[in-house]
């Protein structure tokens, strides 16, 4: 085992980065991804981490500048003031999560060290993200290396927002077909669902892979209502209801066909069991930032395929940085269903990273896993700063 690294510094930097179309959901609407780095300097190299936490607390309690806060003030301070022992003879080995946990003993440290925190799983996964990057570069290895990936090319969906109108909404789903999409996702919410998704279906034909995400705007008075879904063929509904509300999912998944899948309610390995056994979930959207960092995420996916339910990878309007990590985590085999892995113009003009592009030929609808060490992306410091909307806070 090579010498672990030493973290130096930690700097946060904020910025705004224009989405190329507003993006509305269940509970809001975006016109602008305003974005949290972290940086982590160690005495080894550097490495970069995104927080996934929006501007406002709609679609889960964290946002962004409660995340900045809590890292700046708590988690920061602690990770700097941490020290980290190599790993005893015998505690590396294993297999699956264990293995590229015990690959990375700095990165394995941090959630230990930052547990102390109730919660704040994005702000933790953000600075999970960055140390990792910093210590697998460190290593020359690939993060799809470390997480176990067996695949070089990932299948991608596209999460489509609510539209203005009907016609609108069709405009935007067959332009992302003709671009190579193998899945579309389509945001519902009371009023605005048999009438688009109908109208999604047969536009796409049968063969279309289509699926839905209410973003937990439903209630259990909608479950006829939500059954009557089953007539489109979905691939999944994904979170209809209160992200605690796990009873209330158990009761749709007996009363239709389609798949339930959650999504803000998987906090992690336990609460991912927990929804399986008790039948609230049949499919999982993994997402890092929600469930406090990639190394959780790889012992969610170990336990899903486990229990034979499938995975996939949600997105949360990453930039290069994130989406290079995610894309990744999407090469592992438990993942059977398209992701929210769009190419980076699915959102930006110009992305912070090399951009991420639909591959064409037999990876039509696909994105290339990254390959070089950390992430595999180099991040555009220039725009960094260009798009700054505050100075930078670093914390040593
Ligand atoms: O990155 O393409 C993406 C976003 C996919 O729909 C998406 N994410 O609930 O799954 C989800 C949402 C959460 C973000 S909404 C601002
Ligand atoms: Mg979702």
């Amino acid at each position: 085992m090579s010498e672990i690294p030493v973290v130096e510094s930690i700097t946060l930097h904020r910025l705004d980065v224009p989405l190329v179309r507003p993006f509305e959901t269940s509970f809001g609407r975006e016109t602008v991804r305003d974005v949290l780095l972290v940086h982590v300097r160690t005495d080894r190299g550097e490495g970069w981490g995104e927080c996934v936490a929006g501007r406002d607390p709609f679609y889960s309690s964290e946002y962004v500048d409660g995340a900045a806060s809590v890292i700046e003030r708590y988690l920061a301070p602690a990770l700097l003031r941490g020290r980290v022992d190599a790993p005893r003879a015998g505690a590396v080995g294993g297999t699956g999560a264990g293995a590229a946990i015990a690959s990375v003993p700095l990165a394995a440290s941090v959630a230990p060290a930052l547990d102390f925190v109730a919660g704040h799983r994005m702000a933790k996964a953000a600075l999970e993200a960055a140390v990792l990057d910093a210590e697998l570069r460190a290593q020359g290895r690939s993060m799809s290396e470390c997480f176990g990936a067996v695949r070089e090319w990932v299948d991608c969906g596209v999460s489509v927002g609510i539209a203005p109108t009907l016609e609108e909404l069709l405009d935007e789903v067959m332009g992302y077909v003709e671009a190579g999409y193998r899945r579309i996702k389509l945001k519902i919410k009371p009023g605005w669902d048999l009438v688009p998704v109908g109208a999604v279906r047969e536009e796409l034909g049968a063969a279309g892979l289509l699926q839905v995400d209410a973003n937990t705007a439903y209630t259990t008075r909608d479950i006829p209502l939500l059954a009557q879904l089953d007539a489109f063929d979905l691939l999944l509904i994904e979170q209809p209801f209160a992200e605690e509300d796990l009873a209330a999912h158990v009761r749709l998944a007996r009363a239709c066909e389609t798949p339930v899948c959650l999504d803000e309610s998987i906090l992690g390995t336990t609460t991912v069991i927990d929804a399986i056994e008790r039948g609230a979930t049949s499919v999982v959207n993994v997402k890092p930032g929600r469930m406090g960092g990639y190394l959780e995420a790889l012992r969610v996916h170990d336990a899903c395929v486990l229990r034979g339910v499938p995975v996939w990878a949600g997105g949360m309007l990453e930039t290069g940085v994130g989406r290079a990590a995610n894309v990744a985590l999407a090469a592992l085999p438990g993942f059977t269903l398209p992701g929210d892995t769009s190419a980076s113009d699915r959102y930006f003009a110009e992305d912070l990273t090399e951009p991420f592009v639909l591959g064409d030929g037999e990876h039509r609808g696909q994105l290339r896993v990254p390959d070089a060490p950390g992430t595999g992306v180099t991040v555009r410091e220039e725009l960094v700063r260009a798009w700054a909307t505050r100075a930078p806070v670093v914390v040593r």
